[in-house]
């Protein structure tokens, strides 16, 4: 077993209790370092790095809700706000840890060099999904709220099997909690003692459903009730989240058995391009996690920390390049052809699919003959 790290005082493994413990945190909003950040210390050299990332990770998104906006998406899941949860988690896994990822994990997804175009490939409706997860280790999303738990957790009894060392990452959010496939998960990645890393980002709400109608109790704490090891981390603090993930794989890895991360972080955008949150969340909500801005705390330790201007004047410019990137890759991006999307359903032809197809066609004679 990993022998005992300074950080096992901060922050301690399955002992949940049901008030929920407080959250680990190394950077505090303000930019400040918390007590844990002080005695712990904080690599300025990796923080900048992660803040590089998460800039990367909200340009994309600022610039594909803009590209929706202008016709050229057909939908997109923002992850503005929650690029220190999905940063300071996939950098702390191994490149060979497989993931297997929800639907907003853009931030993740880059990290793992997934290129924009086929980030939003399946967003702009030109193919189901954009990449090959053997290459990144990265699954493609899984719009099926939390089926991607017993994804990760049937690979991780596979992993088992083969003796191979890694751990399997899954991401999902405060709503998918509530799946069954979610629990089952859990229950039977506890059961086997498996390798597996529930990440769940609790981001307030799920679509206009807030936490606080969905549970009683904080996520977290209803991993001792499984047999998991559970973490509670500032999901907008990407240092702690970093430490936190590293403790973690790290046991498990060591043959500790599954644990649960639950981040604490906030969408700042809608659900999607779709949604409209001001019909269901106040400003003074939003305003209030606009303070926890986990790029602004980032900014401001670096500042602090004497990164100069040189670091961001740079990191501007490379996100302007990347942008012009991604606008030029979304526009290179085939239309959707819906008539190629049902072929690419099941190997051999299916009656459902046929008849839904017949039905595409009619609708499109249909919408033909009324210009
Ligand atoms: C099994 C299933 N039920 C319902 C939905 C519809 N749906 C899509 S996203 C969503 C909310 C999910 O919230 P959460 O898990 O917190 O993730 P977030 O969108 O906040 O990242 C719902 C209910 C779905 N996609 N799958
Ligand atoms: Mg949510």
């Amino acid at each position: 077993m990993t022998a005992p790290t300074r950080l096992d005082a901060y922050v301690d493994g399955p002992r949940a209790d049901s008030e929920g413990r407080p959250m680990f945190q190394l950077i505090a909003p303000d930019g400040t370092l918390t007590n844990a950040g002080e005695q712990l210390g904080v690599s300025v050299e990796l923080a900048q790095e992660l803040y590089s990332d998460m800039v990367l990770a909200r340009r994309l998104d600022q610039e594909a809700l803009s590209l929706q906006r202008q016709g050229e998406l057909s939908l997109w899941l923002m992850s503005w706000g929650q690029e220190a949860a999905q940063v300071g988690s996939i950098r702390a896994l191994r490149p060979s840890d497989m993931v297997f990822p929800s639907y907003r994990e853009h931030a993740a997804a880059l990290c793992r060099g997934i290129s924009p175009a086929d980030l939003m490939r399946q967003w702009k409706g030109s193919s189901h999904s954009g990449w090959d997860p053997k290459g990144p280790r990265f699954h493609i999303y899984s719009l099926v709220l939390g089926t991607q738990t017993l994804h990760a957790t049937g690979y991780a009894s596979g992993a088992v099997m083969e003796r191979t060392d890694e751990v399997v990452a899954t991401y999902f959010g405060d709503g998918a909690a509530s799946q069954g496939d979610v629990n089952e998960a859990f229950n039977w990645a506890a059961a086997g003692s498996l390798p597996v890393l529930f990440f769940c980002q609790n981001n307030q709400w799920a679509i206009s459903t807030p936490t606080t109608i969905q549970m009683r109790t904080p996520l977290h704490v209803r991993a001792a009730g499984f047999g998991l090891d559970a973490y509670h981390v500032d999901g907008n603090d990407v240092m702690a989240v970093h430490a936190v993930t590293t403790l973690a794989t790290e046991r498990i890895r060591d043959g500790g058995g599954p644990a649960l991360i639950e981040a604490q972080t906030y969408r700042f955008g809608g659900h999607s391009s779709s949604d409209d949150p001001k019909r269901y969340r106040s400003d003074d909500e939003v305003a209030g996690w606009e303070l926890r801005d986990p790029l602004r705390r980032m900014e401001t330790f670096l500042r602090g920390a004497n990164a100069g201007d040189e670091f961001f004047d740079a990191l501007a410019q490379e996100a302007d390049t990347f942008a012009a990137t991604v606008r030029e890759q979304c526009k290179g991006l085939a239309g959707a052809d819906l008539g190629d999307l049902f072929d690419r359903v099941y190997v051999d032809a299916h009656p459902v699919l046929d008849e839904e197809r017949l039905a595409h066609a009619h609708h499109l004679t249909t919408l033909g003959s009324e210009n």
